[in-house]
């Protein structure tokens, strides 16, 4: 679908036309070099992940930068759903977030200053309640993904 579009568009308009075309799947959004999808139904964490996996090799969220926190919480308050999975967790290390599509140590966080709360939650999301800041809930608990992956158009276009 996107190598068609993109063909078509270079036939029309020639290439130097084309800035408003999508880098990103259909039903995908564009922001800084990255495609995010938001998912419809509310599942836990491991099927959330599977869920961005499924979708073009796509992985929970990964926050690099207030840059990036800012536009998926403007974007999330314009959605139905209250509570989102972003791909943060410390089931491995209690009170050590990592990233799970890097396995690194989050650098930027926004938690809510509520969260992270002493307990059994160790998976990390956006939280309707708290304006979208983060918050750790147990992660079998039933929310709805926010998937990522790199923008395509390059490799689309060349190969
Ligand atoms: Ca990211
Ligand atoms: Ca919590």
């Amino acid at each position: 679908m996107l190598h068609r579009f993109l063909l078509i568009c270079f036939v029309w308009f020639g290439s130097g036309h084309c800035d408003d075309v999508s880098e990103c799947f259909d039903g995908w959004v564009a922001y800084e070099g990255s495609c995010y999808l938001f998912g419809h139904d509310a599942v836990p964490f491991a099927e959330a992940k599977h869920f961005c996996e499924q979708h073009h090799q796509s992985y929970l969220v990964n926050i690099g930068s207030a840059d990036e926190n800012n536009f998926l919480k403007a974007y999330l308050r314009g959605l139905k759903h209250k509570v989102w999975w972003m791909g943060l967790s410390d089931h491995e290390k209690e009170g050590e977030w990592k990233w799970v599509n890097t396995d690194t140590v989050a650098e930027f966080t926004d938690w809510d200053p509520s969260q992270p709360d002493p307990s059994e939650e160790d998976c990390g999301v956006f939280w309707l309640a708290f304006d979208f800041r983060w918050g750790d809930v147990p992660c079998t608990s039933n929310f709805t993904p926010v998937c990522e992956m790199g923008t395509q158009i390059n490799t689309d276009i060349i190969g």
